[in-house]
C-alpha cells in the first residue's frame, strides 16, 4: 500500500520530467509499478552497465555489457568512426538513406585496441576513442592528447508499453563558449549554442527565425572550441532533436524519437576538414548543366501561356539575362501532375520550343500528391503497380493538397521509385520541359494541424516495412531520388534539373533546394543570407532563396538588395506568390487571375521603375560575369565536397571574431560578401533572435 502512494506523487509531482517528450509525461517507471496496478503508460530505461565481453569483426569493435546493450565503434578511417548502439543486444539493420554510395571504408587502416582494467582504447591514426568499461561511455582525444568530444551521460534508451522505443539519446559535455553550427536549414542565428532545435520535415509558410521545426532534416552539426572542429552526424530519420548547451550549458545532447542511435564522430581540426568529410560520407551535388546556374525567374504562377511569353519577350526587349522561366501549380489541369490546362497553356511543345529558341529552359512544378480520379491516368497507373502509401488499417492514405483527395507515392519502395521516373517521360522527352521542381514532399497536407500524415502510415523502406514516424523524415528526399534517377533513365546524356523542398542529408545528390516560404522583409534577408550559409555547411551547396520574398511585397530597394546577395547563392531566383488561386474553385480562380490582370504583384527585375531596373539588371549581369568561376567552384563541391559559400568561421577559425559574425560569407575561396543587409531609409532594423 505505502508503495502505490509513494507512485501516485511521483506521477503528479515529476517537476523534473525524464524527459520533454510528451509521450513520457504521465509515463511511470516500470520498476515503480505493482504487478495489478494500472497507470497511464509506463517505461523502460535502458542505460549501458560494466563491459563483460568485446570483439572485433575487421575495422569494427564491439563491447558488450552485462545488461545486453552493445556498441559498435566502426572506424571507416583516419577522421571517420560510427558508434552505434544495440540497447537490448540487436542491431537493426544496418541501412541508410543518407550514405553517399562511393562511400566506403578504407581497408588499410592500422588501429589497434588497447585494454586497461577500467577501459578501452581504440586507437586510429589521428584519433582516440576511449571506452569506460562501467557504462560505455565516450571520450575521444586527438594524437595530442586534446580531448575532444566526452560523453557527458551514459547512453540512454527509453521503451514505453503504448509507443514502444520512444527515445534514444547520447549527452556530449559542452566546452565553456563552444561554437556550434550546421543542422540545415534553421533561420535562427548561425552559431546554435543555446539553442533547441528540432527535425521534422514542416511546411513552414512565412516562417521566422523562431519557426522550428523547418522544412528539411539534416541532422549534423560541428563543434569547435580550442580552435578544434569536429562534427557528428546522426543518421536516424526519426524525428530528432539537438540541445546545444541550452537547458544545461556544460551539455550538448541529441536524441530521436525511435530507430536506432548511429553516429559518426568526424575529426577536422579544420572545420573546412569536418565538412568535406561529411560530403565524403553523404555526397555532394552533381554537376548542373551550365543554364541552372543562371538567372531564374519565377512566382505563383505564369499564367496563361501569353504571360509567360510576355515575360519572356519583357526580358529579351530590355536585354536583361535569363535562362529559366518556371511554371507554377497552375499549368497543370486540376492540379494533376503530369497534364497540361489545355484551355491556358493549348500547345505546350510549341510554347517550350519558343522559349528555347529565346534561350529560356522551361521549369515546372510536379507535387507528391495525385488527385484521385478514375479518369486520371497517372492515378490509375499508379493504383495498377500498388504504389501509394496505405494506413495499418489497409485503406489508402487520402488526404487533402490541392485537388481535396490525393494519394501520395510510397518513394521508399524501389519499384514505386522506378514508376515515378517513367511518369516524367512525355514532360521531359516529348514536350521539352528542362527542369522539375518537387514541392509539398514534407509530404505536406492541408486542413490538419499536424500538416502532414497521420503516424500509422505505412512506408516499404527499402524492404523493411516500418511507418511514418520513420520514414516522414526521407519522404522528400526519397522523391527526389526517384526524380532524379527516373530523369537520368529517359536521358542519359542530360544532366537533370530539379529543385526540392524537403529532403535528408544526403539529398543533395539528388537536388537543389530552396529555403522555402520567406517572406518579402529585411529580416528575411538576412535570413536568406544564414540559412544558405548554413545549409552549405551541412552539405548543401546548391541552394538559395525566393529573391524579394515569397509571402509579401518588397520595396525596390529590398528587391535589389536581395538580387545582390542572390548573385552570390548558387540557385539565383526570384519567387513570390502574387495573387495565386491556391485552394480555390473554379469561379474564384478565374476572379482571382481577372485580380491579378489589375494588380499583379509582380517582381520581374522591371517591376519596381526604370531606375530599380538597371541595377537589377547589372545585378544579373555581374551574375553571369562570374558564371565560370561559379562553375569551377560549382565542380570543386562535385569533386571534393568544399561548400561554396563558406562561412567566415570555416574560413579561420583561429580567429575568434568570425565565431558569430554571419552577415558576411565567402564566394568559393576568393570573393568576400558583405551584402547591405539594411534599408538605408529605415532608422533602424533589429534582427533579434
Ligand atoms: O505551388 C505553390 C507554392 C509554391 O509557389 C511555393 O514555392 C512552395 O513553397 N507552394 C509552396 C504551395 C503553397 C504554399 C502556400
Amino acid at each position: 500500500m505505502s508503495i502505490k502512494i509513494k507512485i501516485m506523487l511521483n506521477q503528479s509531482t515529476q517537476d523534473s520530467p525524464i524527459s520533454p517528450l510528451p509521450q513520457l509525461q504521465n509515463a511511470v517507471p516500470i520498476e515503480q509499478t505493482e504487478t495489478t496496478g494500472r497507470y497511464y503508460d509506463v517505461y523502460e530505461v535502458v542505460e549501458p552497465n560494466q563491459v563483460v565481453n568485446y570483439w572485433r569483426t575487421g575495422n569494427s569493435f564491439f563491447f558488450e555489457t552485462e545488461n545486453k546493450t552493445t556498441l559498435e565503434i566502426r572506424v571507416f578511417n583516419h577522421d571517420v568512426i560510427r558508434f552505434r548502439y544495440a540497447p537490448k543486444g540487436k542491431f537493426e539493420r544496418d541501412f541508410s538513406y543518407a550514405l553517399s554510395p562511393t562511400f566506403q571504408e578504407d581497408d588499410d587502416q592500422e588501429i589497434s585496441l588497447q585494454a586497461s582494467s577500467t577501459q578501452f582504447s581504440v586507437i586510429t591514426y589521428h584519433l582516440i576513442a576511449v571506452i569506460d568499461k562501467a557504462n560505455l561511455m565516450i571520450s575521444i582525444y586527438d594524437k595530442n592528447g586534446v580531448l575532444l568530444n566526452k560523453d557527458q551521460a551514459p547512453f540512454r534508451a527509453i521503451y514505453t508499453l503504448l509507443h514502444g522505443l520512444t527515445e534514444v539519446k547520447v549527452s556530449k559535455m559542452a566546452y565553456h563558449q563552444e561554437v556550434f553550427l550546421g543542422l540545415g536549414d534553421k533561420a535562427s542565428k548561425l552559431n546554435l549554442r543555446g539553442s533547441i532545435k528540432q527535425n521534422w520535415n514542416t511546411d513552414a509558410f512565412a516562417f521566422d527565425q523562431h519557426r522550428d521545426p523547418m522544412y528539411r532534416s539534416i541532422p549534423f552539426y560541428c563543434g569547435l572550441h580550442s580552435k578544434i572542429g569536429y562534427g557528428i552526424f546522426m543518421d536516424n530519420t526519426y524525428r530528432s532533436h539537438f540541445d546545444f548547451a541550452a537547458t544545461d550549458p556544460k551539455t550538448t545532447t541529441f536524441f530521436a524519437e525511435g530507430g536506432e542511435m548511429n553516429y559518426y564522430f568526424i575529426y577536422g581540426p579544420k572545420l573546412m576538414d569536418v565538412v568535406e568529410n561529411y560530403a565524403e560520407i553523404t555526397g555532394s551535388a552533381p554537376m548542373p548543366p551550365l543554364w541552372a546556374l543562371g538567372f531564374h525567374q519565377c512566382r505563383w504562377s505564369y499564367f496563361p501561356e501569353a504571360r509567360v511569353r510576355e515575360v519572356a519577350q519583357e526580358f529579351r526587349d530590355r536585354n536583361i539575362p535569363c535562362d529559366a522561366i518556371y511554371l507554377d501549380i497552375d499549368y497543370m489541369d486540376g492540379y494533376r501532375c503530369f497534364t497540361w490546362d489545355e484551355k491556358h497553356f493549348p500547345n505546350p511543345t510549341a510554347m517550350i520550343k519558343d522559349l528555347e529558341n529565346q534561350g529560356f529552359k522551361t521549369v515546372v512544378m510536379i507535387d507528391p500528391g495525385l488527385r484521385v480520379d478514375e479518369d486520371y491516368e497517372v492515378y490509375q497507373s499508379g493504383l495498377a503497380v500498388d504504389a501509394y502509401c496505405k494506413r495499418t488499417s489497409g485503406e489508402l492514405m487520402v488526404g487533402p493538397v490541392w485537388p481535396p483527395a490525393c494519394v501520395f507515392p510510397d518513394f521508399t519502395r524501389p519499384d514505386v521509385r522506378a514508376w515515378w521516373g517513367k511518369c516524367y517521360e512525355e514532360l521531359y522527352l516529348t514536350q521539352g520541359v528542362s527542369g522539375f521542381w518537387n514541392d509539398m514532399n514534407e509530404p505536406a497536407m492541408f486542413k490538419v494541424d499536424r500538416l502532414t500524415f497521420p503516424d500509422e502510415v505505412l512506408h516499404d523502406f527499402d524492404g523493411a516495412p516500418t511507418n511514418h514516424r520513420k520514414a516522414h523524415n526521407i519522404y522528400g528526399q526519397q522523391m527526389s531520388k526517384a526524380t532524379y534517377e527516373g530523369l537520368k533513365a529517359l536521358n542519359p546524356e542530360k544532366r537533370p534539373f530539379l529543385l526540392s523542398r524537403a529532403t535528408y542529408s544526403g539529398g543533395q545528390r539528388y537536388a537543389a533546394i530552396w529555403t522555402g516560404d520567406n517572406v518579402a522583409s529585411w529580416e528575411h534577408l538576412h535570413l536568406a543570407n544564414v540559412q544558405v550559409q548554413r545549409l552549405s555547411m551541412s552539405g548543401f551547396s546548391f541552394v538559395g532563396s525566393d529573391i524579394g520574398g515569397f509571402a509579401g511585397t518588397p520595396t525596390g530597394e529590398l528587391m535589389i538588395r536581395w538580387l545582390q546577395l542572390g548573385i552570390f547563392h548558387p540557385l539565383f531566383r526570384v519567387h513570390s506568390m502574387g495573387n495565386n488561386t491556391g485552394g480555390a474553385n473554379e469561379t474564384e480562380q478565374e476572379l482571382i487571375h481577372e485580380i491579378e490582370r489589375i494588380n499583379r504583384l509582380d517582381q520581374e527585375p522591371w517591376a519596381f521603375g526604370e531606375e530599380y531596373t538597371a541595377l537589377a539588371k547589372a545585378a544579373i549581369e555581374l551574375r553571369y560575369q562570374l558564371l565560370p568561376y561559379l562553375y569551377s567552384k560549382f565542380y570543386d563541391h562535385y569533386f571534393m565536397g568544399t561548400p561554396i559559400i563558406r562561412s567566415l568561421v570555416l574560413y579561420d577559425q583561429e580567429d575568434p571574431n568570425t565565431y558569430d559574425l554571419e552577415s558576411e560569407f565567402l564566394f568559393g575561396e576568393s570573393i568576400l560578401v558583405c551584402p547591405v543587409e539594411r534599408s538605408l531609409y529605415a532608422r533602424r532594423i533589429d534582427i533579434r533572435y
